[in-house]
C-alpha cells in the first residue's frame, strides 16, 4: 500500500470516528515510514477539517466533535514517542496555551510535542488559560516565547487581552509572542501586537526556531 493510501485510510478513520482502529492504523502508518508530522497533519487534521464540515453541516453534532477528538488523541498516543527529541540540550524556553473561554487543545498539543522535539522546554498551561496565569507562568519560568492558541473567533480577542497584560507586568518586551490557530491571521497577529503568526505547527515552529538561532530576543533575566 501506498503512504497517500494509509494516509487517506487515517484521514476517513477520523471522518468515522474509528477509535477501535485508529492506533493500528497508525502503527501499520510508522512501521511503512510514514513521519509522526505526515499522519498528524495528512490524516488527523485534513479528517477533522471534514468532521468540522460536517458539523457545519448539522451532519454531525458536538457528542461526533467529541468523539473525532478522543480518535485523534488515541492516535497521538502511538505518535508522540516519534516526535521524541533525540536532543539533551534545550534551545529556549516556551510557555504555551489555549486562552481562556476556549477549549481546543488539539492543535496546540502538537505544536508542543514539535516544540519538544526540536529541543525547546515546553510549559504547558493547558486550556482555558486567563490572561493573569501567562503573566504568572512568565514571571516565575522566564520563558524566551509565549505561544497562544485559539480555534474560535469569539476567543481569538483574548489573545489581545494576554499581551496587554505581559505589557502592564513590564514584561512583554521580555518575551517574543507566537499565535496560532484556525481564525488567526498575520493582519490578526500585527493588530494586537504579536510578534508573528503561524500558519501551522511547522511554520510555529521555524519561526520559533529563528529567533533563537538568530537571537532576536534581547532580553535581560
Ligand atoms: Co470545536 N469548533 N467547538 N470542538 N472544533 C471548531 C473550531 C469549528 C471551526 C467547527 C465548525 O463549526 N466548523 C467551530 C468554530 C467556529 C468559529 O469560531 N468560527 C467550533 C465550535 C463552534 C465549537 C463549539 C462552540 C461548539 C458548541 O459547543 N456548540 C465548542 C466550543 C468549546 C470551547 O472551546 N469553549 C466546540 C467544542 C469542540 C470539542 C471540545 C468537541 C472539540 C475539541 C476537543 C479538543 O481540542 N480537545 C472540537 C473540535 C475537535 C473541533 C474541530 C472539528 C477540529 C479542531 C482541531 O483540533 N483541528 C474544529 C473544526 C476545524 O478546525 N476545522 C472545531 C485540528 C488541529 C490540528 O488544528 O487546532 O487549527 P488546529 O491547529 C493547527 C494550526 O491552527 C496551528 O497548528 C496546528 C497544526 O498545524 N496552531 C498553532 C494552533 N495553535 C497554534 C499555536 C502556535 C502555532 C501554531 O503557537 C506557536
Amino acid at each position: 500500500m501506498g503512504w497517500e493510501e494509509i494516509l487517506e485510510r487515517i484521514k476517513r478513520a477520523v471522518i468515522s470516528l474509528d477509535i477501535e482502529n485508529i492506533q493500528r492504523l497508525c502503527m501499520e502508518a510508522i512501521e511503512a515510514g510514514v513521519s509522526a508530522y505526515d499522519i498528524i497533519m495528512e490524516g488527523f487534521s485534513k479528517g477533522l477539517e471534514v468532521v468540522g464540515e460536517k458539523y457545519e453541516r448539522e451532519e454531525y453534532y458536538l457528542a461526533e466533535l467529541v468523539v473525532a477528538s478522543e480518535v485523534v488523541k488515541e492516535g497521538m498516543k502511538i505518535l508522540e514517542p516519534h516526535l521524541k527529541s533525540e536532543r539533551a540540550e534545550r534551545i529556549g524556553k516556551v510557555v504555551i496555551g489555549t486562552v481562556r473561554g476556549d477549549l481546543h487543545d488539539i492543535g496546540k498539543n502538537i505544536v508542543a510535542a514539535l516544540l519538544r522535539a526540536v529541543g525547546f522546554e515546553v510549559i504547558d498551561l493547558g486550556v482555558d488559560v486567563p490572561p493573569k496565569k501567562f503573566v504568572e507562568a512568565v514571571e516565575k519560568h522566564k520563558p524566551d516565547i509565549v505561544a497562544m492558541s485559539a480555534l474560535l473567533t469569539t476567543t481569538m480577542n483574548e489573545m489581545e487581552n494576554v499581551i496587554k497584560a505581559l505589557r502592564e507586568a513590564g514584561l512583554r518586551n521580555r518575551v517574543k509572542v507566537i499565535i496560532g490557530g484556525a481564525p488567526i491571521t498575520k493582519e490578526f497577529a500585527e493588530k494586537i501586537g504579536a510578534d508573528a503568526a503561524a500558519e501551522d505547527a511547522i511554520d510555529g515552529i521555524n519561526i520559533c526556531k529563528s529567533w533563537i538561532s538568530g537571537e532576536l530576543i534581547k532580553h535581560e533575566k
